[in-house]
This record gives structure tokens, sequence and C-alpha cells, in this order.
């Protein structure tokens, strides 16, 4: 009798971990689209985001291409210096009110990149654009003798999935390439070092050869991008060093420049460098950035590597000049219609 008791409790404990392992892997995983809301910030935290890209396309909806932070195993990252290496994986959120997001899911994976590295990963910041009933997703990666290059793929969708080109551009090097079309049809890819030439018709290589842009400064580092607002052209970028602002800004007649420096538009964010991107959608300016874990589970050491996206308003002086952006913990307001 008491052997059968003993018997009855060990079978139940058996079920009820099974019962809970069900449901905790039933919570985690996530099916596409996945529709959430997003009521402050980060805005994205079922993955891990960074450096979001952001468009509004002809369906009139907001979508923010991401870059997707995985942890790297302690090996690579004392090899490499830093975290970034597993990178993998980009995904595209869409929204009509800045509240309600989907994401659709992974859209590119090094995998599906033939040029890449034999170990995969390494898919750094992307930037997207559209023309002529495609879809363009530019992305840095390494290639197989682990220089940086820049690649395209391509969509008839702007949810993906995305086709990656046989081989990355010929000319390009660096890091996060960003796409800007100006009123007249012509392209450009902003990318590396600050560099910028024009795109050719086919939107896969480029036009010229790279030209580097004047600024009026020398504190470049990354995260290049391009907005034009009453026909004037801003150029922004990222200078992970300084330890107190991080987003910065010039304007310019042209998507050339020379450009005339303005000072920063963002402080650091927390735990991460400011990685931004500047869209106006229904009358309103966001800055979309990301942050460091904010969770903050490894502490100060793991915060740059398990990032996050954030959004908040941008405003504009009456000579054109920007506002500097006060990152909130709220976020933004929910779009009325
Ligand atoms: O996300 C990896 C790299 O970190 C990006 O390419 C940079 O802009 C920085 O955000």
């Amino acid at each position: 009798m008491k052997n059968l008791n003993y018997i009855s409790i060990f079978l139940c404990v058996i079920q009820i971990t099974f019962v809970c392992a069900q449901t905790k892997n039933e919570i985690n995983k996530i099916t596409y689209p996945y529709i959430f809301k997003a009521e402050s910030n980060p805005i994205f935290t079922h993955i891990r985001t960074a450096d979001p890209d952001c468009h509004v396309w002809k369906d009139g909806k907001l979508w923010v291409y991401t870059s997707q932070d995985h942890d790297s195993d302690p090996e690579t990252k004392a090899k490499v210096g830093h975290g970034y290496s597993k990178m993998d994986g980009y995904h595209v959120f869409s929204t009509e009110n800045m509240v309600d997001w989907t994401d659709y899911g992974e859209i590119l994976h090094s995998k599906d990149v033939p040029w890449g590295c034999d170990d995969g990963g390494w898919m750094w910041a992307p930037g997207a654009t559209y023309k002529n009933g495609i879809y363009y997703l530019y992305f840095p990666s390494m290639n197989k003798e682990m220089v940086w290059k820049i690649g395209v793929a391509t969509s008839k969708n702007p949810q993906g999935p995305f086709v990656a080109e046989p081989t990355y551009m010929e000319g390009t090097s660096g890091i996060d390439p960003m796409c800007f079309i100006d009123d007249d049809g012509q392209a450009y890819l902003y990318f590396g070092d600050a560099l910028v030439a024009k795109l050719s018709d086919d939107m896969l290589t480029l036009a010229e050869e790279p030209r580097k842009i004047d600024y009026g400064h020398d504190n470049f580092r990354e995260g290049p991008y391009m907005h034009k607002r009453e026909d004037v052209y801003y150029y922004s970028w990222t200078d992970w060093k300084d330890k107190v602002d991080q987003g910065y800004y010039a304007m310019g007649n042209s998507p050339y420049g020379p450009f005339k420096y303005k000072g920063a538009v963002n402080a650091k964010a927390p735990g991460a460098q400011d990685h931004h991107s500047i869209i106006e959608f229904k009358n309103q300016w966001y800055y979309f950035y990301h942050v460091g874990d904010y969770t903050n589970k490894l502490g100060e050491e793991g915060r740059g590597y398990r990032r996050n996206v954030c959004v908040d308003y941008l405003y504009y002086n009456n000579d054109g000049t920007m506002k500097k952006v006060i990152q909130t913990e709220n976020g933004v307001q929910e779009l009325i219609k």
C-alpha cells in the first residue's frame, strides 16, 4: 500500500513537470505574424532588436527593419573584443498607430547569404528601400575572408522574405548601409566610413566610386542616416566613443554634402550606442534608437549586447535645426484616427 502511494506521488510529480514544461514552451514559442501592443519603451521586447531603419511605404503604414542580437560565446567575444558576432535574422515590424504592432518574423538570415562567412552571424545594421515594385534590403556582413562588405536582398513584399544576391556589392566596404531616394528618384547609398555613392537604376550596384562626406567634423563612427525636410538634407550618424552624446547631425543642400555640422541630436542611450532612424509619420516626427539590456540581467557588462528598439518624439526649431531628443520610458502616444 505504502509503495503504491509513493508510485502515485512520483507519477503526479512527473505529470506536473511535464505540464509546466509544455506551458513554458508554449509561452516561449512565438508564431508569426506576431501581433502585440507597445505602450512604453522599449517597444519591441519579445526578441532582442537593434539598429532600427524606418520607412512609410505606399500602404501608409510605418515599417521598421531591425537587426537581432544574440549572446555571443565568451571565446569569440574575447577574440573580437565585443559581443556582436552572433547577430543574425533580421525582422520587420509595422504599425498604423504607433502602439499596435505586427512582427512578421525573420526576413533574412546569414545562412541564406551565399557570399557570407562560413560560420554565419555578423548580420549588422540593415537599411531598406522601395523602388518600382521591389523592396531592397541592404545589409553589412563578413565575406569568406572576414572582410566587411555590403550585400543586397530583394522581395516583392515589405515583409519579405528577402532573397540575397549571389555576391556582395562591388566597391563597398564597412558597415551600416542606409539608402535614401531623393525626390527626383535618384537613390544614394550611405555606408562604411562616412561614404556615399549613387546607386545604379538596378539598385543592386554602385553607379560611381564612393565619395567621402564632408560633415564639418571628425566624430563619425557608424550608423549614417539621411533624411530630407523642407528641401534641407540632414546627414546624421553615431559617435559611440562619446560618453555623453552619441547621435550627431549636419545640414546641407545636397545628398552629397558638404554639410554644416550642428552637434548632438541624441544623448547616449542607456547601455548601448545610438543607432537611429528619423521618420515623419502622420504629421509627427519620430526618432527611433535602441537601448542596452533594459532588464539589465547581466549588469553593466552585458547591457550592450542585448538591445531593444525604442522610439521618442523629434521636434525641429524654426531655423530647421533639430531639438535634442528627450529619451523617455513612456515612449509615444497612440495615434487616433
Ligand atoms: O548592431 C551592430 C552594430 O552596432 C551596428 O552595425 C552599429 O551601427 C551598432 O549599432
